[in-house]
C-alpha cells in the first residue's frame, strides 16, 4: 500500500510523550506523595523540554499494592493525588499549552478492592461472577484442593497464579498478585465497561491511552498446564497460554470500533513476552484497525536471559543493541507499522546506568548519547522523568528497607530463604536488584539542592527515599544559564527534541541505514528523509569508554557536524577517520 502524505504524518507519531510518575514527581501538600496540582504546576518545565504529551501513571482510586497498577475505581483519582477537579485543571492547563494527556489503561486486571470484585466474590451465583476467572479446584492424589493449573505468579514465582476464595470455594486467576485479580474478558459486559470507562475519559479531555499488559487479555479458555520449564520449581511461566491469546487482535478490534475511532487518540500498547513480526504487525499494522503502536521489550529485555524472569541476567553486548533496532527500524518501515521508542520506565532501572556509564566522569556524556540515539530514530518517543537529567540508578549501598516494589520485595525475600547459606548466591541475587529493580526509576524527582531535592518539604519523610547524588543532579542545576561550553544534559535532550522536530521528515518518518553492523564499539546510522526537500543525517556514537578511530565511510558525503556529546568547541573532519573521545556521539548533516 502507498501511504499518502496525509495518513503518514500522525499527530501521534510526531509528539513527544514525557512519562510522569505520579508518586514520584511533585509533592504539594506535604504528605510525601507526589500529586496531581505538582504535575500541573510543571508543565512549563515538560513544554520547555520540547514534550507535548504527558503519559501519567495511575492516579485512580488504588490501594496501591501495585503502585496504582490495582484499580479500585477508573473513575474517580485516588485522594493521595488530588481529585476530578485536579485532573480537569491539569487538562486545561495542558490545552492552554497545545499539550495533551493520556492515561495508563490498566484493564487486564482491577484491584481486589473494586465493587466489581467485591461482588463477584460475594456468591456462586451473583450476577458479576462472571467478571472475574473462577475455576473449581483440581484434588490431587490426597483428595486435597490444588490450583486448577501450574501457571506461576509473575510477582512472586513461587507461588501459584490463583488465589483461593474462602467465601464460595473457588480459586479466581490472579497472574501478578492476589490483589490484581484478573478481568474475564469473555464476558461482553465486561468489555463493554472497559470501553465505558474509556469514555469516560476521552470525553473529559484526555487525548489517548498507554494500556498496560494489553496482550494478556485473552487467555486460553481451556487453561492448561505450562510445560515444565524450570523443572526446581512448583509452578510455570504460562505465557504461552495468555500473552497474545486467541481472541487479543478480536478484542481490540472490538475496542477501536466502539470506543477508539470515534476519537482522533493516541494508543500505545504495553505487550510483554511477545516477540514474532506477524503477531506485532497484527496489532500495529496501519491498516490493522487496532493499536497505533505498542511497547516493544526488546531493548529493555537485552540483559535478561530470554524466558527466565527480569532479575536474571544475559550479558550483552553493542552488536545486539544495533541489531534489535535496526531489526525494528527496518521491519516498521517495511511493513507499514509503527512503533515506539523507549528504553526507560517505571518498570525498569536507570538507562545510563543500564546501557552507558554513570560514573561521574562519563555520567553526561553517556546520557546524551543516549538522548541523541533516540531523537534521531523513526517512531514515537516516550521520555521516562529524570531520564532528561540523567538520573541514575539508586547507590548500591543502600539496604533492602528502601526498595518499596513489590516484585523486588517478593524477589528479595525468595531469594533470602532459598540461598540463606550461600553468601555467593545471595550477593548475586542483591546485584540483580542492584543493577535492575524497577525501584530505580521510581524515586522523587531531583528538582534542586534542597533537602529531598525539592520534591517534598523539608520536614516530611517522602514515600521513597531520595538518590544520594541528587546536590550534584538535578534539574535547577541543569536548567541554568545556556553555557555553549558546558551543555547540561536537559539542555541536551532539549536541543535534540527541537532538532527532531525541525527535520520530522528524517528524523520522525525517514529511513534508517545502518552502518557497519560488525563494528562493535561505534553505533552509526544514516537517516534520510523522503520529502521534497529531503536531508540526510549522519548518526555516530561511541559505545565505549575508549578512544576510538572512526573512518567516515566514503560513500558518505558530510556537510558538517552540527551536535556532539563531549563539550567544547572541536574541529571534526568530515573526511576520513575521527578519533572518536569516549561516549562521544556525533550527529552531522549528509549531501544527499
Ligand atoms: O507491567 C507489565 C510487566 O509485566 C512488566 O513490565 C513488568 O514490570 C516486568 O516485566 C515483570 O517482570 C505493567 C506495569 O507497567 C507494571 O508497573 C505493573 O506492575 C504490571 O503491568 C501489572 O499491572
Ligand atoms: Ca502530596
Amino acid at each position: 500500500m502507498v501511504v499518502t502524505g496525509t495518513e503518514k504524518h500522525r499527530w501521534w507519531k510526531e509528539c513527544i510523550v514525557y512519562q510522569v510518575y505520579p508518586s514520584s514527581f511533585l509533592d504539594t501538600n506535604g504528605d510525601g506523595w507526589g500529586d496531581v496540582a505538582g504535575i500541573t504546576s510543571k508543565l512549563d518545565y515538560i513544554k520547555d523540554l520540547g514534550a507535548d504529551v504527558v503519559w501519567l501513571s495511575p492516579i485512580y482510586k488504588s490501594p496501591q499494592a501495585d503502585m496504582g497498577y490495582d484499580v479500585a475505581d477508573y473513575k474517580d483519582i485516588d485522594p493521595r493525588y488530588g481529585t476530578l477537579a485536579d485532573v480537569d485543571r491539569l487538562i486545561h492547563e495542558l490545552h492552554k499549552r497545545e499539550m495533551k494527556l493520556i492515561m495508563d489503561l490498566v484493564v487486564n486486571h482491577t484491584s481486589n478492592e473494586h465493587s466489581w470484585f467485591s461482588e463477584s466474590r460475594s456468591s456462586l451465583d451473583n450476577p458479576r461472577r462472571n467478571w472475574y476467572i473462577w475455576k473449581k479446584p483440581r484434588y490431587n492424589e490426597l483428595g486435597r484442593p490444588e490450583p486448577p493449573n501450574n501457571w506461576a505468579q509473575l510477582f512472586k514465582s513461587e507461588n501459584s497464579a490463583w488465589t483461593f476464595d474462602e467465601k464460595t470455594g473457588e480459586y479466581y486467576l490472579s497472574l501478578f498478585t492476589p490483589e490484581q485479580p484478573d478481568l474475564n474478558w469473555e464476558n461482553p459486559e465486561v468489555r463493554e465497561a472497559v470501553h465505558d470507562v474509556m469514555h469516560f475519559w476521552l470525553r473529559r479531555g484526555v487525548s489517548g491511552y498507554r494500556m498496560d499488559v494489553i496482550n494478556v487479555i485473552s487467555k486460553v479458555q481451556s487453561f492448561p498446564d505450562a510445560e515444565v520449564v524450570l523443572p526446581d520449581q512448583r509452578w510455570q511461566p504460562g505465557f504461552k497460554h495468555f500473552a497474545n491469546g486467541p481472541r487479543m487482535h478480536e478484542f481490540l478490534k472490538e475496542m477501536n470500533r466502539e470506543v477508539l475511532s470515534k476519537y482522533d487518540a493516541l494508543t500505545v500498547g504495553e505487550m510483554p513476552w511477545v516477540r514474532e513480526e506477524d503477531e506485532i504487525l497484527k496489532a500495529v499494522g496501519s491498516q490493522a484497525g487496532e493499536l497505533n503502536m505498542i511497547f516493544i521489550f526488546d531493548i529493555v529485555d537485552i540483559d535478561t536471559v530470554p524466558g527466565r524472569d527480569r532479575f536474571s541476567i544475559r550479558e550483552w553486548n553493542l552488536k545486539d543493541l544495533k541489531s534489535v533496532v535496526h531489526k525494528w527500524q527496518r521491519t516498521m518501515a517495511e511493513r507499514d507499522g509503527w512503533n515506539s521508542l523507549f528504553i526507560e520506565n517505571h518498570d525498569n532501572p536507570r538507562s545510563v546506568s543500564r546501557y552507558v556509564d554513570d560514573r561521574d566522569a562519563f555520567r553526561e556524556r553517556g546520557a546524551k548519547l543516549l538522548a541523541l540515539m533516540q531523537a534521531t530514530l523513526t517512531g514515537t518517543l516516550y521520555v521516562y522523568q529524570g531520564e532528561e537529567l540523567g538520573l541514575r540508578n539508586v547507590p548500591t549501598s543502600w539496604g533492602p528497607e528502601e526498595y518499596k516494589d513489590i516484585e523486588s520485595t517478593n524477589f528479595w525475600e525468595r531469594h533470602k530463604k532459598l540461598h540463606s547459606d550461600d553468601p555467593e548466591k545471595l550477593a548475586e541475587g542483591w546485584g540483580a536488584i542492584c543493577r535492575k529493580a524497577r525501584d530505580h526509576s521510581r524515586t522523587p524527582m531531583q528538582w534542586t539542592s534542597a533537602p529531598h531535592a525539592g520534591f517534598t518539604r523539608p520536614d516530611v519523610t517522602p514515600w521513597m527515599r531520595v538518590n544520594d547524588d541528587y546536590e550534584d543532579v538535578n534539574a535547577e542545576k541543569q536548567l541554568g544559564p545556556d553555557d555553549p561550553e558546558k551543555v547540561s544534559v536537559w539542555r541536551f535532550w532539549q536541543r535534540c527534541l527541537a532538532h527532531r522536530k525541525a527535520h520530522r521528515d528524517a528524523f520522525v518518518y525517514g529511513d534508517f541505514e545502518l552502518l557497519d553492523a560488525d563494528d562493535d564499539k561505534v553505533f552509526a546510522y544514516l537517516k534520510t528523509g523522503s520529502e521534497a526537500e529531503a536531508e540526510r543525517w549522519i548518526i555516530a556514537l561511541n559505545w565505549t569508554g575508549d578512544n576510538v578511530d572512526w573512518e567516515i565511510p566514503e560513500a558518505v558525503q558530510m556537510q558538517e557536524w552540527l551536535m556532539d556529546t563531549v563539550d567544547g568547541k572541536h574541529d571534526l573532519p568530515t573526511l576520513g577517520v575521527i578519533e572518536l573521545e569516549p561516549w562521544q556521539g556525533l550527529l552531522g548533516r549528509c549531501h544527499l
